[in-house]
């Protein structure tokens, strides 16, 4: 937060939007990339860290911005990238769970809810959004590490992504909502093995993706359709960005690894984590 408020104070590019504040009443920040020569430029939205665990997540983004802003002017794909698109990213989407792998449960994946029904504390806002909420892949047992919660925007976590997302309908182009791990790229629906319409297309998309992710270090990746590809999940921010704000182009990143580390990831696989997820993100918009 500290570096997003220092890029927002000296880099003309870069703003940031409170989205929302957290059940604990952090701020939800979104950092703005924007060399604002039209007003309306498509949209590339990112969350990350949603879930408290996946450390690695709020690395990536905020190495990616560190990789745009410092590009701009420097780098032509880069700067061409930041002159056609605005980036939207959300590094710390679930601030309270974050602190709290910080000081009392490092493997920590929920909000921070005080459910008034139960001790057990905690959401998962990545079940608590409408499109197949509290369908199968979800919990309504408020132990669970995927409850749902008690209705769909229940959570602050959830509505504030809901509101980030709705002040930019109809100029998104791309959502990216990380997690880990897996090592997999996934595409709606995650509340249907069904496959959408655009499924074909998003196939294409994903296919680009994965062969410029892996063409960096040679991790292995697997896509395609959430559901199919690593379970059934319903009320998830894909399937919401996909069918309730009509963007073609979302998907769920699982970064590394494949489970030698799972969610702590040594130091020294960040930057490589990032670098190759950056790569195939980029090689995935400029054919979209
Ligand atoms: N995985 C995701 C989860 O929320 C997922 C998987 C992806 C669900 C896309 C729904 C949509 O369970 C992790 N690691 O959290
Ligand atoms: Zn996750």
């Amino acid at each position: 937060m500290a570096y997003l408020a220092e890029l927002a104070n000296t880099n003309p590019l870069v703003s940031t939007k409170v989205g929302g504040t957290s059940e604990e009443g952090r701020d939800i920040v979104q950092a703005i990339i924007s060399s604002g020569l039209s007003a309306n430029k498509p949209v590339h939205f990112f969350d990350c860290n949603i879930h408290a665990r996946e450390w690695i997540t709020a690395a990536t983004c905020v190495w990616i911005i560190d990789q745009i802003t410092t590009g701009y002017g420097s780098d032509p794909e880069i700067t061409s990238l930041v002159d056609q698109y605005d980036w939207k990213f959300v590094p710390i989407a679930n601030p309270d769970g974050y602190a709290y792998t910080w000081n009392t449960d490092r493997n920590w994946r929920k909000n921070r809810l005080v459910n008034n029904e139960s001790t057990f504390v905690g959401v998962d806002a990545n079940r608590n959004f409408p499109i197949g909420f509290a369908g199968s892949g979800s919990s309504s047992d408020p132990c669970s590490g995927t409850y749902h919660g008690i209705a769909a925007f229940s959570e602050r976590e959830a509505s504030a992504l809901r509101d980030l997302i709705a002040a930019d309908r109809g100029r998104v182009k791309t959502t990216i909502s990380m997690h880990s791990y897996s090592q997999m790229f996934l595409s709606p629906y995650g509340y249907t093995t069904n496959l959408p319409a655009e499924y074909p297309e998003m196939f294409r998309a994903m296919n680009i993706a994965v062969n410029a992710l892996t063409s960096t270090y040679g991790t292995p990746y697997t896509y395609g359709n959430t559901a199919v590809t690593i379970y059934i999940a319903s009320g998830d921010t894909t399937d919401h960005y996909y069918e309730s704000e009509g963007v073609d182009h979302s998907y769920t990143i699982e970064l590394r690894d494949s489970g030698t580390y799972g969610f702590q990831l040594p130091p020294d696989q960040i930057v490589p984590t990032a670098t190759e997820t950056w790569n195939g993100l980029k090689a995935m918009i400029n054919a979209i």
